[in-house]
């Protein structure tokens, strides 16, 4: 079954930059959706925790230059 994750993610000033968090996001194995909101930085991820788990996903958005805090 999906889990739900929700990470604030911080450095964000355009839309373009959402859609970079959310192609590195969506490119792990294991995601089943990503959804980034440039306007109140924040992620939320749909992921099988059999695939990858909370802090892969952190790690990846940060990869991507951002700074990411898992909230809930
Ligand atoms: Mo927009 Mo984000 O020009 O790294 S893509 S600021």
């Amino acid at each position: 079954e999906a889990e739900a994750a929700t990470f604030s993610v911080f450095g964000m000033t355009c839309s373009a930059c959402a859609g970079s968090v959310e192609k590195a996001v969506k490119r792990l194995p294991g995601i089943r959706e990503a959804v980034v909101d440039v306007l109140n930085n924040k992620a939320q991820v749909l992921f099988y925790p059999t695939f990858v788990n909370e802090e892969t996903i952190r790690e990846t958005i940060e990869d991507v230059g951002f700074e990411a805090t898992l909230i809930e």
